[in-house]
């Protein structure tokens, strides 16, 4: 665009005052443009109202592009009218250049700030470059995109977990997971679905990996069975994957990240498999039947080096609605998609009939009352379904390496944080 007339808006990155010549660099969501006001070509008062920004001011440049070799990406403006749209104060609130670094919960205190850090952003651009390939692949492959209910009345995973509401004279609660009305839809025939949604757990975790409101990724598909929605879902995540390497190059720069993209199909261990793995080298060994805890995965994870599944679990510790072997029921058709450092996905082929599901909920010490809305959809024509749940915030942390999932949520809610 060099001879061209521009009009540039954006945030006053820093002014370098050098006397004969000041420099002011303006920043937006796509990086830095140089204006330059040299003494000899600019009016006296357009370098006085430079002078005098405070930084993270808002101005609208107008002026003239001109080749520079010495600007950032070769160009520089040189103005002939600056306006300030809208006043800083100082000092600010954090040091949005990067150049003093603030603990995490400064920059979550001051999120908006900590948001015009390139590389603050960059993961973000990064999620939703994540959230367009995985919708895009799912149009492909014949899904409806559904919105369920986020106010519920029942638990779907296990009672423990729910954040209570009120809601006028009833009991009400933050839904844990789409589950039971994803199912509903299949009795309803729309056959594919998929959410992009809030789930909301009560769970008093302070790690880098929970908090109490995430984003899930659902997706639930008739007349299958948990063998092709493994298969659905390792191509989603290769297909995120692919997506980001290909569109998101600056920002993968931003975050001097080389993704490598993982390769299909991801391996298969069976829970049996994974215990022996974790209790290898490990004093308190865990038994059949329990649930492999953080140790184990990293342990698991570590021989595995690459996502995997982990499949045949205990029948016992799947959710309820979770469909046992036929042959060997104690065995269930439940799976859990792992990246070597966390859980990233679970999911089943689930129970479809009426008897089997009603006994499943007492077995695990719930009354079937409660569920009545959902069981009713079993009554009249259920065919056989299977789905699955993704962490959009785990996904993208893995992806990208993060710290904390906490960098991976633009706003997060944990035990201590409801603001902003
Ligand atoms: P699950 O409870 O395993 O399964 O949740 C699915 C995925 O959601 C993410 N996730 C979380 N991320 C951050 N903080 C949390 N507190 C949190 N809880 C869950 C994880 C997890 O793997 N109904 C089933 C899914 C299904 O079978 O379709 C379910 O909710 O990445």
């Amino acid at each position: 665009m060099a001879g061209a007339e521009v009009s540039l808006a954006g945030w006053a990155h820093e002014i370098r005052d050098l006397g004969g010549i000041c420099f002011l660099i303006l920043r937006d969501r796509e990086g830095f443009a140089q204006v330059t006001l040299a003494a000899k070509r600019v009016d006296k008062s357009l370098t006085e109202t430079v002078r005098h920004l405070s930084r993270e001011t808002i101005v609208l440049v107008k002026g003239d592009v001109k080749a520079e070799q010495k600007a950032p990406r070769g160009y520089e403006i040189i103005p002939t009218e600056i306006t300030v749209l809208s006043k800083a104060e100082s000092p600010l609130p954090m040091d949005p250049t990067g150049k003093v670094g603030a603990d995490l919960d400064t920059r979550l205190d001051s999120r908006f700030v900590d948001l015009r850090r390139p590389s603050a952003l960059a993961a973000f651009r990064i999620e939703s470059a994540v959230m367009r390939s995985l919708r895009d692949f799912f149009y492909e492959n014949g899904f409806i995109e559904v919105c369920t209910p986020k106010i519920v009345a029942t638990a779907t995973e296990g009672g423990t977990a729910l954040f209570p509401i009120s809601y006028f004279d009833k009991e009400a609660f933050l839904n844990q997971s789409p589950q039971l009305y994803k199912q509903i839809l299949m009795s309803a025939g729309l056959d594919r679905v998929f959410e992009i949604g809030a789930i909301f757990r009560a769970e008093e975790h302070d790690t880098r990996r929970h908090l109490n409101e995430a984003v899930s990724i659902d997706v639930e598909v008739s007349f299958a069975d948990h063998h092709e929605v493994m298969r659905l879902l390792e191509e989603a995540v290769a297909r995120a994957y692919r997506y980001v390497s290909q569109s998101c190059t600056n920002d993968l720069e931003v975050l001097e990240i080389e993704l490598e993209v993982p390769k299909t199909p991801f391996r298969r261990v069976t829970y049996t498999q994974a215990l022996e793995m974790a209790n290898e080298d490990r004093d308190a060994e865990i038994e059949w039947g329990d649930d492999l805890d953080t140790e184990a995965e990293k342990t698991i994870g570590k021989t595995m080096g690459e996502h995997y599944f982990i499949t045949e679990w205990p029948t016992e510790i799947k959710p309820y609605y979770t469909q046992p072997e036929e042959e060997r029921p104690e065995i269930s058709k439940g799976f859990d998609l792992m990246h070597p450092k966390m859980e990233l996905a679970s999911g089943a082929q689930r129970v479809h009939d009426y008897d089997l599901l009603v006994k499943r909920i007492r077995d695990q010490g719930m009354d079937p009352d409660g569920f009545e809305f959902y069981l009713r959809s079993f009554m009249y024509g259920m065919p056989p379904h299977a789905g699955w749940g993704l962490g959009l915030g785990r996904l993208v942390l893995t992806m990208l390496d993060l710290e904390n999932i906490r960098d991976a949520v633009l706003f997060p809610r944990d035990r201590r944080r409801l603001v902003p």
